[in-house]
């Protein structure tokens, strides 16, 4: 061993767990887990990224490099600065609850989100014991629709156990990210999924709001294969640089109809001979979609 090589007493490839400010928590390929610096300008790294490291006789190991992503689930900071969440991913399980009660603009962003990330989407509604008080007609009526597009939707709850093998069988041993309001029990259900590892779970206020209990994306292994990403909540979820195209394939209920308006490049909004307004007023299509969906085409016209 030449004097240079003592110095590097090992390296490798690995995975990103979580990250703590500038430093990262790493998993060896060999199962270890490894407080890592990083180097150079890796400040996009992410949970879930495939790196590479080098360990050091002094001092901390280091990650090296961000190995290539299948892609990368991002939110503006408090800036406004788009930061990445978590890479990898191929479910996004959007979780809501009925207290808090669902924010249905919020879920259509997230799955035009997971159409634009090519992952698979779940609804995992949870809370399923405060259905029967705490769910209106309207919101029935909004999840409803959802069905009707062909959403997967599973009702749970995580504090009564119940439903909680359908997720696991939903992940199927791949990677996941539950994303979703502060206070839907995110945490609760990966708890449940994860039996034996300690996750902080919050409360939520008199209000019905959570308190971002969750602080920053972790990926936990699954017992019998696959992996669980829990994130932090949401008070709300942008769609940044969103163009025409990702906002309408994110309505995959337009499909059937797409190309039969009389204008090629009709945005469904107010120009006469529409096929996907003809389906709606027709009952073929869901009214309520197709409300906040001219809502987000207004957002992004106004960008
Ligand atoms: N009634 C009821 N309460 C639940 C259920 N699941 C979770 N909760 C409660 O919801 C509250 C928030 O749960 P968390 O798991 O911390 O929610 P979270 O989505 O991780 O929240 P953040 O980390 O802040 O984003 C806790 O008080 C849980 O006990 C459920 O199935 N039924
Ligand atoms: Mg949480
Ligand atoms: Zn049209």
């Amino acid at each position: 061993m030449t004097e240079n090589t003592s110095q590097l007493i090992s390296s490798g490839a690995g995975q990103v767990i979580t990250r703590f400010g500038a430093d990262f928590l790493i998993e060896t390929e060999q199962g270890e887990l490894l407080r890592c610096t990083a180097r150079r300008k890796l400040d996009n790294l992410a949970c879930g990224d495939r790196i590479q490291w080098e360990g050091q006789a002094q001092g901390n190991a280091a990650v090296t490099a961000m190995l290539p992503r299948r892609n990368v689930l991002e939110r503006p900071d408090f800036r406004g600065r788009l930061r990445p969440v978590a890479a990898n991913i191929d479910l996004l399980i959007v979780v809501t609850s009925w207290q808090p009660a669902p924010l249905w603009e919020m879920l259509d962003r997230y799955l035009i989100a997971a159409n634009r990330l090519r992952a698979d989407v779940l609804l995992v509604m949870n809370k399923s014991d405060l259905r029967s008080t705490h769910a209106s007609a309207e919101a029935e009526a909004c999840l409803a629709e959802y069905a009707s597009i062909g959403c997967p939707i599973l009702h749970v709850s995580a504090d009564q156990q119940q439903g909680i093998a359908a997720i696991l069988t939903a992940i199927q041993g791949r990677t996941a990210i539950v994303v979703g309001q502060s206070g839907v029990g995110k945490s609760s259900i990966a708890a449940q999924l994860l039996p034996d590892t300690d996750i902080r779970v919050g409360t939520i206020s008199d209000n019905g709001e959570g308190r971002h209990t969750t602080t920053s994306a972790t990926l936990y292994r699954l017992p019998l294969g696959g992996s669980l990403i829990d994130s932090p909540g949401v008070r709300d979820f942008g769609l940044t640089g969103m163009d025409f195209a990702t906002l309408e394939t994110g309505f995959p209920e337009f499909r059937p109809f797409l190309g039969e308006c009389r204008f090629h490049n009709c945005t469904h909004n107010h120009e006469p001979g529409c096929a996907i307004k003809t389906a709606v007023k027709a009952g073929q299509l869901p009214p309520r979609r197709f409300a906040r969906y001219l809502n987000l085409l207004a957002d992004l016209q106004g960008q």
